[in-house]
């Protein structure tokens, strides 16, 4: 057995981990946020074979996975949205007719080792703080280390490029609200800004999220929640079957782009 050395431990991790960031400077797709929208559709481009990363802001990924509903870590998907829990081999049971429930660490851990495993480079504790425009289109990624942020020092920060960008930030929708404040009045929203999320309805926020995932300003789509925040959908509580199904739709316009561009 050979003897351990901590520099070589370190020389280790530091070669490994910049060689991931530099093979991912420039990408397919650029997904913000690892909640269940950003996984599902980093997931199913990466098995088309496109070039996918994900930046994350938190040490963790999974998003509002975790919490369930309340903390109560169980999440409920309809019968629509069944398939693809199962597809990420999460096992899902049977509620009632058209509700079913998974374990929501079991998902968390299910979608992110899939995501993973089909060649999604997550890199997390990095917070995209803005993005780079080329004048009119969304190009890439203004990035910096979470830690960076949270501590307030003031540093600049580094740019990734992307043929196309998805905000899936969640209620936030951080990316459009970036892209607003360059380009005031000029979304693809009926009021050219972002509509705003609106109070609890379920069943209509979930067709909503489905719908409202698209493209919000040339090279950005949105998915998950920060589809409805953009484009004024409702809320829908602990129920997840919509932001499965917007990761899905998501990267289905997405290849549909870099296909009609190859
Ligand atoms: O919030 P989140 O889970 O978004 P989602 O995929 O799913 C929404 C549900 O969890 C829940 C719901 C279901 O009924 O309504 O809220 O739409 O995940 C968003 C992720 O984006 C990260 C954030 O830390 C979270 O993990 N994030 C947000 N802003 C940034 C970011 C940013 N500027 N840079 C990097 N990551």
């Amino acid at each position: 057995m050979g003897g351990l050395n901590e520099v070589t431990i370190t020389r280790a991790i530091i070669n490994k981990y910049f060689k991931k960031l530099e093979d991912n400077v420039e990408v397919d797709v650029a997904v913000v946020g690892a909640g269940p929208a950003g996984l599902v559709a980093s997931t199913c481009l990466a098995k088309a074979g496109y070039k996918v990363a994900i930046f994350e802001r938190k040490l963790s990924v999974g998003g509002g996975i975790w919490g369930g509903g309340m903390l109560f870590n169980e999440i409920v998907v309809q019968e629509e949205a069944k398939r693809i829990l199962e597809d990420f081999n999460i096992r899902v049971s049977k509620f009632e007719e058209n509700y079913y429930t998974a374990d929501s660490i079991e998902t968390v851990s299910m979608l992110t080792a899939k995501a993973v495993q089909s060649g999604v480079a997550i890199l997390n504790c990095i917070t995209v703080e803005d993005v780079v425009m080329r004048p009119n289109r969304v190009i890439g990624l203004v990035i910096i280390w979470s830690a960076v942020e949270m501590a307030g020092l003031h540093v600049d920060p580094l740019a990734i490029r992307a043929k196309y960008v998805v905000d899936a930030t969640g209620h936030d929708t951080e990316v459009v609200r970036v892209v607003q404040k360059k380009v005031p009045g000029q979304l693809l929203t009926p009021s050219g800004e972002i509509e705003g999320e609106k109070s609890m309805w379920s069943e209509k926020a979930e067709q909503l999220t489905v719908e409202n995932t698209k493209e919000v300003f040339p090279g950005l789509f949105v998915a998950g929640m920060a589809a409805n925040a953009t484009f004024g959908g409702p809320r829908m509580g602990p129920i997840f079957g919509g932001m499965l199904l917007s990761g899905e739709k998501v990267a289905k316009l997405i290849q549909e782009r870099l296909k009609q561009e190859s």
